[in-house]
C-alpha cells in the first residue's frame, strides 16, 4: 500500500456519509430546543414609529419577544464592521434588530421564542408594526444623484470613494496613455445582482449551560463568531464553543460574522436558560442574508494597432445594498484583480461604493472578480473586433511572459500587501485552451459562436491557519485545523497530506474542522485559501511530529534518525526493512507513562533498566506524547490562473442560448487532489453559467426583490451545463512549502466573460450585460434591426 498520497485523485471521504442521507446539518440538530423567528421589515425604507406586541401575547407556547429596545448595550449595539479602510468613509452596519428605520425589505425588527417554529411564526404574524414609509432608493445610477439618502449622514449615498492609479514607466496616467493612443473605444458594462444561494440557508443553535454556551452555527468561520458572541456576550473566549457542524453550501454568505441571529439565539438562550434554535427559510434567505455582483462600469481604452493595450480607464458604481459589514472588498478585489494575466501600460480605476435600499452586499463566490474579468474580457475582445484580429492574438500580445515572475502589478491587493504575482505560465494556458476546444479549427456559422475568457486570481490569503496533529498509541493520526468545511472536500485533502507526511495509510487519518474545542486560532474558508492555508499548516506540524517520531525510533533501533524513514506506519532503518519499529509504538515511547495494550507493544516499550537517572523523565524542552502543532502565514498571496472557452448555440427564432461545450484549463500550483480540483471547477462553472445566463435579483421601484423564491430566481438544472472538459498546468507556488495555489473560485469567475463572448461571435452582437437572458438577446437582435 502506498502513502504517497499527495497528487492522487483520491475518492471524497466525506461523500458516503452525505450522500446516504447521514449528515449531520444545523437543523438536524437541537430536535428539543426552543425556536426563534423573525419579524422582518416589508418596507424597503421607513421609520418604525411603534411595536405593538400585544396581539401575540396569547399565541400558545410564546416564550419572549425582543425588540431592539430590550437588547442590552453590548447585544444591541451597531453589527461590526468587519474590515475597515481609509477610504470606507462612510462604513454603516445593521444593528441586530432595527433601530428606528428599516433600510432593506427582511431587516430584521423583532424577536420571538416560542415553543415551536409554529407557535413563534403565528406570534411573528401577531405583531403589529407601525411603519412610516419613506422612499426607497433602489437603482445605482438614481442613487448617486443623492436626491434620496439611504443614510441620513451619507450624502450622495456613497459610502466609500477610491481611486487607484498605474501609471506609465515615463510616468503617464492612463487619461494622457489613453488620448495618444492610435486607437481609442468607450463603452458601459452592467452586471446585475446576484447571491450564494446555497441550499441550506444560515442557522443557528445555542446552549447555556450556567457556565459554558455552545453555539452551533451553518457558518463559514467558527473562530470568528466565538470571538464576535463573546465579545457582544461579555463571556470569556474560554466559554463559548461554536461548532460548524455539516454545512450545505456557504459560497460566501456564511463569512459574515456574526450574522444577527448568531448574536441573538445566543443571547436569548443565556436570558431563557433554555436550547433555542433559528433556521433561516428560502425567502428570510433572499432578502435578509446578502448579495452580491452588482455594478456599473464605465470603460476608456486606448491601444496600439497590435491591440498593445496602452491606457485602460475604468470607473465603477458597486451596489452596496444598505450596509458594509465586510467593508469594500468586493469593488476592492475587481479594481485591483482586473487586470488578470496582463502587463497593462497604464491603468486608473475609480470606484464609489453606493448604498441603496436593497440586502446588504458581501463576497459571493469570486468576489469581484468575475465582475473584474467581465470588464477586461470583454474589452479585449472589443479591440479584437475593432482590428479584425483573433481573439486570442490580443490576449496574447498583452501576456505577461512566462519569464517576467515574481510581476508586480503596483497595486495593493486587499489585505494591504503588494500585489505580485509569484509565477504562472499564459501562453502555455492559452495554447491548451485553444487545443482543448479545438479553436483553430472551429467552424463558424450564424447562431454557434466560441468564446474565450482569461483570469488570475489571488488565493490564500492571510493572516494565517493552523494545524494540530497527533499520533495515538493505536497508530492513528488526528488531524484538526480550525478553518471549516461546506463542501469543498477537506476531510479528503488533508488527510493526503498529512498521509504522505506522516507515511502513514490514508485510511488511519482522521480530520476535524470548524469545532473551536478542537482548534481556537483560525480565521475561515473564503477566498479559496484552505488549500494554501491549512494545507501548509498541516504539513509543517505533521513534518514537526515526523522530526519527533524519527527521534525516538532512532534511540529504539539504535540508528541515525537521518537513515530512518517512515511508510505504511512502520518507521524503518532505509535500506533494512526488517529493523523496524510501528508508530504506534513510537506514540507509546514518546509517553514516560505507559499504557501497552498488546503484547508485542509492551515488550517494544518495557522499562530497560537504561534510563539516564540524571534526567527528567521529560526532557527540557521535550512533551510528553507524539503530537505537534504549526501554523502558517504568507508574506503575501498566491495567484492562480486559468482559462476558459466555451462554445454556444443561438436559436434564430426564440434566441435562446444554449451552451454547447465548455473547457477549462486551470493551474493551482501543485494539484493536492485533481478530482476534487476539477470538482470544484465543475461546480464553479456551473454557477457561472447561472450567473451568465439564468440568476439575478429583481428589485422593483420601491425595493421589492420580485423573484425571492426558488421558484423565480432561476438556477440552472444540470439540463444546462455541458460536459466540462478539463486540464491541468501546474506552475508551483514558490511562496508556500508545498507549491500550492487555490482552486475553490475558479470555475466561477470568467464564466460569464466567455458566455458573452461566444454569444457575441454567434451573433455578430455586443453584448455588455451579465447576465443575458433570451428576451434581452431578442431585443438586441431586434435593436440591431
Ligand atoms: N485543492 C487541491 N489542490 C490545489 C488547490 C485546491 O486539491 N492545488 C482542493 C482543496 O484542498 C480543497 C478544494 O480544492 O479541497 C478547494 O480548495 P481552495 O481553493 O483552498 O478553496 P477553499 O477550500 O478555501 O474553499 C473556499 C472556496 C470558496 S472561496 C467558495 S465561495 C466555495 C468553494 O470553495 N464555496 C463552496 N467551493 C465550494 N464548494 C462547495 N461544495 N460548497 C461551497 O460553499
Amino acid at each position: 500500500m502506498t502513502t504517497r498520497l499527495f497528487g492522487e485523485p483520491v475518492q471524497r471521504r466525506e461523500d458516503p456519509r452525505l450522500l446516504t442521507g447521514q449528515g449531520r446539518y444545523l437543523d438536524d440538530l437541537g430536535q428539543e430546543a426552543l425556536a426563534a423567528a423573525f419579524v422582518r421589515s416589508p418596507h424597503a425604507h421607513a421609520r418604525i414609529r411603534d411595536i405593538d406586541v400585544t396581539g401575540a401575547l396569547d399565541v400558545e407556547g410564546l416564550i419572549a419577544i425582543y425588540t431592539w429596545e430590550d437588547l442590552p448595550e453590548r447585544v444591541g449595539r451597531a453589527l461590526p464592521l468587519l474590515i475597515p479602510h481609509p477610504a470606507l468613509t462612510h462604513g454603516r452596519t445593521a444593528y441586530p434588530l432595527a433601530r428606528e428605520i428599516v433600510r432593506h425589505v427582511g431587516e430584521p425588527v423583532v424577536m420571538v421564542v416560542a415553543a415551536d417554529r409554529y407557535a413563534a411564526e403565528d406570534a411573528c404574524g401577531l405583531i403589529e408594526v407601525d411603519y412610516e414609509p419613506l422612499k426607497p432608493v433602489v437603482g445605482l445610477e438614481e442613487a448617486v444623484q443623492g436626491a434620496q439618502l439611504v443614510h441620513e449622514d451619507v450624502p450622495g449615498n456613497v459610502g466609500a470613494h477610491l481611486v487607484q492609479e498605474v501609471r506609465t514607466a515615463d510616468g503617464r496616467g492612463a487619461r494622457e496613455a489613453i488620448e495618444t493612443s492610435p486607437h481609442t473605444l468607450a463603452f458601459r458594462l452592467d452586471i446585475e445582482r446576484s447571491a450564494s444561494t446555497p441550499l441550506e440557508g444560515r442557522g443557528v443553535y445555542a446552549r447555556w449551560d450556567g457556565r459554558d454556551l455552545r453555539v452551533y452555527s451553518s457558518t463559514q468561520t467558527s473562530t470568528s463568531v466565538r470571538m464576535a458572541v463573546a465579545a457582544a456576550l461579555e463571556l470569556p473566549l474560554t466559554q463559548v464553543e461554536v461548532i460548524a457542524p455539516d454545512v450545505g453550501g456557504g459560497f460566501g454568505v456564511k463569512i459574515v460574522h456574526p450574522w444577527p441571529e448568531e448574536v441573538l439565539v445566543p443571547w436569548a438562550a443565556m436570558v431563557l436558560g433554555r436550547e433555542i434554535k433559528w433556521t433561516e427559510d428560502r425567502r428570510e434567505h433572499f432578502v435578509s442574508s446578502s448579495h452580491e455582483r452588482g455594478q456599473v462600469q464605465y470603460v476608456r481604452v486606448g491601444f496600439d494597432d497590435d491591440g498593445r493595450v496602452l491606457g485602460l480607464d475604468v470607473t465603477i458604481l458597486h451596489d452596496h445594498g444598505a450596509y458594509t459589514p465586510y467593508g469594500i472588498i468586493v469593488p476592492i478585489v475587481t479594481s485591483t484583480q482586473l487586470l488578470g494575466p496582463y502587463k497593462i501600460g497604464s491603468y486608473r480605476v475609480d470606484f464609489s461604493a453606493v448604498y441603496t435600499n436593497t440586502v446588504q452586499v458581501t463576497p459571493y463566490r469570486g468576489a469581484g472578480r468575475p465582475q473584474g474579468v467581465f470588464c477586461m474580457e470583454r474589452t479585449m475582445d472589443k479591440i479584437a473586433r475593432y482590428l479584425g484580429k483573433d481573439r486570442t492574438q490580443v490576449r496574447e500580445v498583452n501576456f505577461i511572459g512566462p519569464d517576467e515572475f515574481p510581476y508586480d502589478q503596483q497595486m495593493t491587493f486587499q489585505d494591504g500587501r503588494p500585489l505580485i504575482y509569484d509565477s504562472g505560465n499564459y501562453p502555455e494556458l492559452l495554447r491548451m485552451i485553444k487545443e482543448l476546444i479545438g479553436w483553430d479549427s472551429f467552424e463558424r456559422r450564424p447562431g454557434r459562436g466560441i468564446g474565450i475568457g482569461c483570469y488570475v486570481e489571488g488565493t490564500g490569503v492571510g493572516p494565517y491557519e493552523g494545524g494540530h496533529v497527533q499520533i495515538t498509541s493505536d497508530g492513528r493520526v488526528h488531524v484538526s485545523t480550525g478553518l471549516t468545511s461546506q463542501g469543498q472536500g477537506h476531510q479528503t485533502v488533508f488527510a493526503q497530506i498529512a498521509a504522505t507526511e506522516l507515511g502513514v495509510p490514508i485510511e488511519r487519518v482522521s480530520v476535524v474542522t470548524g469545532d473551536t474545542r478542537r482548534f481556537g486560532y483560525a480565521v475561515g474558508t473564503f477566498a479559496s485559501r484552505a488549500a494554501v492555508m491549512s494545507g501548509n499548516a498541516i504539513a509543517l506540524a505533521c513534518r514537526k511530529v515526523r522530526e519527533k517520531a524519527l527521534r525516538i525510533a532512532a534511540d529504539a533501533l539504535e540508528a541515525d534518525p537521518a537513515d530512518l524513514d517512515i511508510a505504511d506506519g512502520m518507521v524503518h532503518v532505509a535500506g533494512t526493512p526488517s529493523a523496524s519499529i510501528p508508530l504506534s509504538t513510537v506514540a507509546v515511547l514518546a509517553n514516560p507513562l505507559r499504557y501497552a495494550f498488546d503484547e508485542e507493544t509492551a515488550k517494544a516499550t518495557q522499562f530497560s533498566g537504561a534510563a539516564d537517572l540524571d534526567r527528567p523523565p521529560v526532557a527540557e524542552g521535550q512533551e510528553p506524547g507524539l503530537e505537534g502543532r504549526d501554523y502558517y502565514s504568507p508574506i503575501r498571496s498566491t495567484f492562480a490562473s486559468g482559462m476558459h472557452a466555451a462554445i454556444v448555440e443561438t436559436d434564430p427564432d426564440t434566441a435562446e442560448i444554449k451552451v454547447v461545450r465548455y473547457a477549462v484549463v486551470h493551474d493551482c500550483g501543485r494539484l493536492i487532489n485533481p478530482m476534487i480540483v476539477e470538482g470544484q471547477i465543475h461546480g464553479g462553472v456551473a454557477q457561472g453559467i447561472g450567473g451568465a445566463l439564468y440568476e439575478r435579483m429583481v428589485y422593483d421601484s420601491h425595493g421589492q426583490l420580485v423573484n425571492a423564491s426558488f421558484m423565480d430566481f432561476l438556477m440552472p438544472y444540470a439540463t444546462e451545463i455541458p460536459p466540462i472538459e478539463t486540464a491541468h498546468l501546474e506552475t508551483p507556488s514558490p511562496l508556500n512549502p508545498l507549491g500550492i495555489k487555490g482552486a475553490g473560485e475558479a470555475g466561477v469567475i470568467p464564466v460569464s466573460a466567455v458566455i458573452a463572448s461566444a454569444i457575441e461571435d454567434a451573433e455578430g452582437i455586443e453584448i455588455d450585460r451579465m447576465p443575458i437572458s433570451p428576451s434581452e438577446l431578442f431585443d438586441l437582435r431586434a435593436a440591431r434591426g
